[in-house]
């Protein structure tokens, strides 16, 4: 099984310990495709000596050719939006992790689209459970 993980990098590295936390769970299920997503060195003014041409074209072969993706959406990325929206237009199978909190909401782009599974949760305990059910 191959797990596209997908989560905020230059939208903003606040969560990037639960990213860590995710990629950890998701190792249970398959061979995660995007471990970088949880380094905590990787910063969101990115990295020197990549190009961003060479970070796309790597990132839409891998959701190519991955088996699933899943998206820790609660903070907002222009990237993890894209993503989504590619990923869906080749079918693949998507659910996308939403922390819940009280004075932010979930893009209507995202929570509105049948064809992505959103899951709402409170806090890392909440996942084994969600993504079991996934699986
Ligand atoms: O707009 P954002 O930067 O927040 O978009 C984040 C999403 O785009 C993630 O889910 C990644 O899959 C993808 N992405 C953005 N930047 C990178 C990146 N930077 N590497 C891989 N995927 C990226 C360089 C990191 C590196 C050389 C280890």
């Amino acid at each position: 099984m191959k797990i596209y993980f997908a989560g905020s990098i230059r939208g903003g590295r606040d969560d990037k310990e639960l990213y860590s936390q995710i990629i950890n769970l998701l190792k249970g299920y398959g061979e995660v495709l995007t471990e970088h997503i949880g380094d905590p060195k990787l910063l969101a003014y990115g990295e020197v000596g990549v190009t961003d041409e060479s970070i796309y074209e790597r990132d839409v072969e891998l959701i190519r050719g991955s088996d699933v993706i899943i998206a820790e959406v609660t903070n907002p990325s222009l990237g993890v939006g894209y993503e989504l929206a590619y990923a869906e237009s080749l079918g693949k199978k998507v659910i996308c992790l939403y922390r819940e909190t009280e004075d932010k909401r979930l893009s209507a782009m995202i929570n509105g689209n049948k064809k992505l599974m959103v899951k709402n949760y409170k806090t890392v305990e909440d996942l084994p459970e969600i993504l079991q059910e996934f699986f």
